[in-house]
């Protein structure tokens, strides 16, 4: 059993939840951080220094850092589709999994942030505007990459899915100008169907808005 501490609506938990359903692993989540706490006591702080979530418990592990936590969820749980045995099968997976957290969501991160989380009257625009042209442009190549797809590698979602689609329920219904991307577009349309993706991802962040 995998304890995952974290609320819902962290995108950072809604990576480890999404691969862990996928996974079909059974798990309890609690929920911390946020409106509900608890970040800040010795004993969560003992599992994670910097006070945020996701942490996750597996038997004696205890790991931070949703990207690695996934990681390592594919190399012990994954069949050989979802994480390749073969650092040369594997690697351009990887490679596409950074990509995804260094570029696309860091591009997407300071729009959640400008949008939701700050009041309109304290908003960055100048900001947004420079990571929407940022974004603008990675999604265009994730366009490219995800072709007709299925998925980022072919027929089945694989730890690089996870890692890059986590992001696009986010993406897709934020107020921003999204350039065209038809093969991505059908991309996200398809995960919404999928009901790992669509339990664990498609979580409203209204809780989330500064008032
Ligand atoms: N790089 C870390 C970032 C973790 C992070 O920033 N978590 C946020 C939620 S998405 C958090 O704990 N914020 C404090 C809070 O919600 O109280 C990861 O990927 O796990």
């Amino acid at each position: 059993m995998i304890t995952v501490h974290g609320r819902a609506s962290s995108v950072n938990v809604q990576i480890v939840m999404w691969a862990i359903a996928e996974l079909g692993l059974p798990y309890e989540r609690h929920d911390v951080s946020g409106p509900f706490g608890g970040t800040d006591t010795p004993e969560f702080l003992a599992m994670n220094p910097n006070g945020l979530v996701p942490v996750i418990q597996d038997g004696d592990l205890t790991m931070f850092e949703s990207a690695a936590i996934v990681r390592y969820l594919g190399a012990k749980y994954g069949d050989d589709r979802f994480w390749p045995k073969d650092p040369v099968e594997r690697a351009p997976l990887d490679m596409w999994a950074e990509w995804a957290k260094t570029t696309f969501a860091t591009a997407m991160n300071p729009i959640f942030m400008q949008m939701v989380r700050t009041r309109e009257a304290d908003r960055n625009m100048a900001l947004v505007e420079m990571s929407v042209k940022q974004l603008a442009k990675a999604a265009a190549i994730a366009d490219a990459r995800i072709g007709d797809g299925p998925f980022l590698f072919g027929d089945a979602p694989t730890f690089a899915d996870i890692i890059f689609a986590h992001q696009l329920y986010r993406y897709y219904t934020l107020p921003f100008e999204r350039t065209q991307t038809p093969n991505l577009d059908r991309h996200y349309e398809r995960l919404t169907k999928r009901p790992a993706f669509a339990e664990h991802v498609m979580i409203s962040y209204e809780s989330l808005r500064a008032k």
